[in-house]
């Protein structure tokens, strides 16, 4: 009987050994090259829905890859090069740890294994390739057990106490196998708001390889903490799946103050877009009217959105006036909103439709009618003394308790303003659709938008990021939104162009597109520029 036993523990003994022989490898941990911790998944708790995978790894001389395995098999690459500041500030005299991302984190279905015990492990890779493990365990999974949603909230960071006023986002990413049914974010338990969800977010996709609904797990509310006491507050984001369940996947200390002259507008200018070539006609023809504007001369429309919160107390919110300045000079106000003959409708107004900003603010003053747009005559600004080339556009906005704003920027955009009579030309008038401003985007992605030329037509749409030319889009899509919009300009109804690109050739960075049109006669005018980013994936073989 002695003897059976002995055996058995020393058969264990050999198969473990040859086992580890076998990978080559260390634990984390054993000699001074490897510091690590696995702080996810918890073998306290039964697993469900997707396994969440955390730690960090700090290794010399510098880190390769991270690999996920279950039942000692390859599952997947580990995301790594998160910023983790705890163990920053843990290991303060690791090389180069100011600098370092040492998180990393994953997750797998656990509907890809049996309900029982599995094992998980991650292998640390280094660069002269050496293999360590690290944190090696066995869990027990049950998909009978509906897992509660998980996320991260990003905006407020967890650098201490958020000063906040007037408006503020709250943003980050929450999922669940079943779908997720709604983000709620709660001041002091009370619910406040529901965040929109379901914004694009590559990096969670990359997280997560094997749960493809993770790539759209963005939320975001625009707080109003006018609706709050002033004072400091627990924020709580709750996320609830299809089933009801719910978690909180973030607290954060906010401290709030509001007084009336801290609560100044804000909004955006959607168009034009900055380095736009915006031209007139009739340059010499001095406008009768004011703001001005000749009959049958060519105008470029000014768009965008604005909105104003108000105190608590005197609860006066609201935009008053938006006013359009070039080079700091006021052009045109809403205070000039009325009919125009020129035009048979109403122009220069605000509180204009703009359901895409109500769907974001729900909560705002006037939000579903936040919209602007001016009718700008280029041409009558030249008869009035505005020198052809490059100019400061922005436009101001000004509230009920005499703030104002400046959109897009105080800094305003660059416009090039030309006569198109100078060389019997109008130059092409277009739009970038895709990207959208601070878009993040990966892999292969196509730009779009529409470009038209009133005199002769299109010839070319040529792409170019940084400033440097990376190629020419395809032309000649449907686009009978812009046919409807442009009725007089021939070729508006096929005026859509594409261009489609492998941002794994640009860095993972932010980045700016600009576009310019060539027409038939060989003249250029760009029809604006947009920055994005981009998030692609590291290589997953380096
Ligand atoms: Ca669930
Ligand atoms: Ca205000
Ligand atoms: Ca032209």
């Amino acid at each position: 009987m002695w003897r059976w036993v002995t055996r058995g523990l020393v058969l264990s003994f050999v198969a473990a050994l040859a086992t580890a022989s076998a990978f080559a490898q260390n634990q984390c941990g054993v000699d001074a090259n490897c510091i690590g911790s696995l702080d996810s998944p918890d073998v306290s708790l039964s697993q469900s829905g997707v396994i969440l995978v955390k730690g960090f790894a700090l290794v010399l001389p510098d880190l390769a890859k991270v690999e996920l395995f279950v039942d000692d098999q390859f599952v997947q690459r580990v995301n790594t090069g998160i910023p983790m500041i705890d163990v920053v500030h843990a290991y303060p005299n690791w090389p180069g740890i100011q600098n370092a991302a040492p998180g990393f984190q994953t997750g797998f279905l656990a509907s890809r294994f049996s309900n029982a015990n599995h094992t998980v492990a991650v292998r640390v890779y280094t660069t002269d390739n050496k293999i360590y493990e690290l944190g090696r365990r066995t869990i027990t999974i049950d998909n009978t057990i509906n897992q509660a949603p998980f996320g991260a909230v990003d905006i407020p960071d967890l650098k201490g106490v958020y000063d906040a006023s007037g408006s503020f986002p709250v943003s980050g990413w929450a999922a669940d196998t079943d779908g997720i049914a709604r983000v709620d974010v709660r001041i002091d338990d009370l619910n406040l708001q529901s965040a929109v969800y379901g914004d694009s977010r590559p990096d969670v996709g990359n997280a997560f390889p094997d749960f493809p609904d993770a790539v759209f797990s963005g939320y975001i509310a625009n707080i109003d903490t006018t609706r709050v006491q002033d004072g400091v507050h627990q924020l709580t984001v709750i996320a609830t799946d299809r089933l009801g369940l719910s978690r909180q996947i973030g607290r954060r200390t906010v401290q709030i103050f509001n007084s009336q002259t801290e609560l100044k507008p804000f909004g955006y200018l959607d168009e034009p877009k900055p380095n736009t070539t915006l031209f007139g006609t009739l340059c010499n023809v001095l406008p009768v009217v004011s703001p001005p504007v000749n009959p049958q001369s060519h105008i470029t429309a000014i768009r965008g959105w604005a909105l104003d919160l108000g105190t608590r107390a005197s609860n006066v919110g609201g935009v008053s006036y938006v006013e359009l300045l070039i080079d700091n000079r006021k052009w045109i106000s809403t205070d000039d909103c009325a009919f125009s003959p020129i035009f048979g409708e109403r122009v220069n107004c605000r509180l204009m439709p703009r359901f895409d900003v109500a769907r974001y603010y729900p909560t705002y003053p006037d939000s579903p009618q936040s919209g602007f747009m001016f009718t700008l005559d280029v041409g009558a600004l030249f008869a009035l003394g505005v020198r052809q080339g490059g100019h400061n556009m922005k436009v101001r906005v000004g509230d009920f308790d005499g703030n104002t704003s400046e959109l897009p920027t105080r800094d305003g955009i660059i416009v090039t303003l030309v006569c198109a009579e100078d060389n019997a030309d109008f130059p092409a008038n277009g739009f970038i659709d895709i990207p959208t401003t601070y878009d993040y985007v990966k892999g292969n992605v196509t730009f779009q938008g529409w470009a038209t030329d009133e005199n002769g037509g299109v010839t070319a749409v040529e792409i170019f990021i940084d400033g440097n030319f990376v190629g020419t889009g395809q032309y000649g899509f449907p686009r009978p939104d812009v046919r409807v919009l442009n009725p007089f300009i021939n070729g508006s109804a096929n005026s859509g162009w594409r261009f489609t690109m492998d941002t794994t050739k640009i860095s993972n960075a932010r980045h700016r597109l600009t576009v310019r049109v060539m027409d038939f006669q060989g003249h250029r005018a760009i029809i604006g520029s947009v920055d994005f980013y981009v998030q692609n994936p590291p290589s997953s073989n380096p």
